[in-house]
């Protein structure tokens, strides 16, 4: 049986389905992941350090000014639009079938797709607050501001994103074991699964089946009862509800 086939039965015999996605999830709608070729990792040529380093929290605290310049350059692309995967996702819960949608991603798409309960382990380029007074400022702020976006008390008005070196939200972390520990499919895709605790979370799934599709092989592929190597919207796109 071809492998959109065994998608298509696996989808079709379960009503509790988690998805838990990445970077790839996003890149057919023009946004690059941090890991393969066409990605981010283009960031060593232009500034010198891999991206882990330019979004962490030591690189925030000593080169804040530099900081917002790469962020707003490589981590916002206000104008992206949502592609066939988080469509297809925002479909399968309408209908039901999909209890919820956990991400790595920053850029709100699945929301933007009609999705309704979405896990943001890494936060959200759309919400911003002012490290000093806790105020509250959209996207349009952080793009408008030049060099460091400042709140009008003065503070830093900093990205509600998980840096690097800093902890996830633990109600966040603690919903998202509990979606993936009770559904019956994990469907994980566009993930290279190295970033933890994030790729942890792989490891509290007790159901039946675990469906990867990736295109390039992570290290959770043995385990998988179904893997497919190619385009995550591609494949997604030709599954029926
Ligand atoms: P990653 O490590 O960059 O891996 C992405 C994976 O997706 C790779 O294994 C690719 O082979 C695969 N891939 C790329 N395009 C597709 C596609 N169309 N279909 C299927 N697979 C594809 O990304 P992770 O999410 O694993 O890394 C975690 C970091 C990167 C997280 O903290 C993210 O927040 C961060 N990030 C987020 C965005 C975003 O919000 N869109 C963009 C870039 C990086």
């Amino acid at each position: 049986m071809n492998e959109i086939r065994q998608l298509q039965e696996i989808i079709d015999k379960s009503d509790n389905i988690v998805f838990f996605g990445g970077a790839g999830v996003s890149t057919e709608s023009g946004i690059p992941d941090f890991r393969s070729e066409s990605g981010i990792f283009k960031s060593l040529q232009k500034y010198g350090h891999r991206p882990e380093y330019l979004v962490s929290h030591s690189y925030y605290m000593e080169h804040t000014e530099e900081f917002f310049n790469y962020y707003k350059e490589n981590l916002i692309f206000k104008d992206a639009k949502p592609n066939p995967a988080h469509l297809k996702l925002a479909e399968l819960e309408k209908a039901g079938k999909l209890k919820a949608v956990i991400t790595q991603n920053i850029d709100g798409l699945h929301q933007k797709a009609g999705s309704k309960n979405v896990l943001e382990l890494h936060g959200s380029i759309h919400r911003n607050y002012c490290e000093f007074c806790k105020r509250e400022y959209d996207l349009d702020f952080i793009l408008k501001s030049e060099g460091i976006p400042r709140c009008e008390c003065g503070g830093i008005v900093k990205p509600d994103v998980v840096l690097y070196e800093e902890p996830l939200n633990n109600d966040v972390l603690s919903s998202s074991i509990n979606y993936i520990a009770n559904a019956d499919t994990l469907i994980i895709g566009g993930t290279s699964l190295v970033v933890y605790p994030a790729a942890g979370l792989i490891n509290y799934f007790n159901g039946s089946k675990l469906v990867l599709i990736n295109k390039s092989e992570t290290p959770y592929d043995n385990l998988a009862s179904l893997v497919i190597n190619e385009a995550i919207g591609e494949t997604l796109e030709q599954i029926k509800i």
